[in-house]
């Protein structure tokens, strides 16, 4: 499922570069590079946080509203529809890519924080040339100016417009700003390892967003108000 288990002690999966959906993030990620961001510095990044949690929390409606047997997850099905009614033109084997891809713990079924890196990923693949017929289409607004942060936030950070994020990326990002204050140079690797899920010394655009769920604490969301 885009993945094969890793072979040290870790539970985790390294996700390999050769996936389909890997390299289309990789190049749309580039594609995007190429216009540079308007991110001055990672204390800009760190202040926009409670803005994005509040922007994706909103999004816990359109979650509800496209789970519509209303068990919690949004299965291959419901994404269709999903997908349909916001008319995002990506084919079936896309959508279960895109599904594949984002459902990390193979239970084929979209959990929220899950589901908000779907979307955000659709986003990104929306400036690619060959689907710009689904070009704002997502129809939300607000919302895609949250990814479009979030977006903005990976392009300020992968210096070398590679499409990923390397440790010393990432040393380099926070001592721009904070003329080499220790601690904030010990959170930065902090953050950095929470990002790496494959240890594999770099982050991906995917590996990003989901560390970006967890930081503003949306898969925290979840379960609360579920009685029957
Ligand atoms: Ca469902
Ligand atoms: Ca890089
Ligand atoms: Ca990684």
């Amino acid at each position: 499922m885009g993945g094969v288990l890793a072979t040290d002690d870790s539970p985790r999966k390294v996700w390999t570069p050769e996936t389909k959906i890997e390299a289309k993030m990789v190049e749309a990620m580039k594609q995007r590079e190429s216009k540079g961001s308007s991110m001055r510095s990672f204390n800009t990044i760190i202040l926009k946080f409670p803005k994005i949690d509040e922007s994706l929390r909103k999004c816990k409606d359109i979650f509800e509203q496209f789970d519509e047997d209303s068990n919690g997850v949004i299965d291959q099905e419901e994404l269709k529809k999903c997908f349909n009614k916001l008319e995002i033109s990506f084919n079936d084997e896309e959508i279960k890519d895109l599904f594949e891809a984002c459902d990390i713990n193979d239970d084929m079924g979209m959990k929220f924080n899950e589901f908000i890196v779907l979307l955000c990923l659709v986003y990104l693949f929306k400036d690619d040339p060959q689907a710009l017929r689904a070009k704002s289409r997502i129809g939300m607004p607000n919302l895609e100016a949250t990814f479009e942060t979030l977006v903005d936030t990976f392009v300020f950070l992968d210096k070398n417009m590679d499409g990923y994020v390397s440790k010393n990326e990432m040393v380099q990002a926070i001592n721009e700003t904070t003329s080499g204050e220790r601690s904030s140079g010990r959170i930065a690797m902090k953050r950095f390892e929470e990002m790496d899920w494959d240890n594999n010394g770099m982050v991906s655009f995917k590996e990003f967003l989901f560390a970006f769920t967890r930081w503003v604490g949306i898969d925290e969301v979840e379960d609360e108000d579920e009685e029957d």
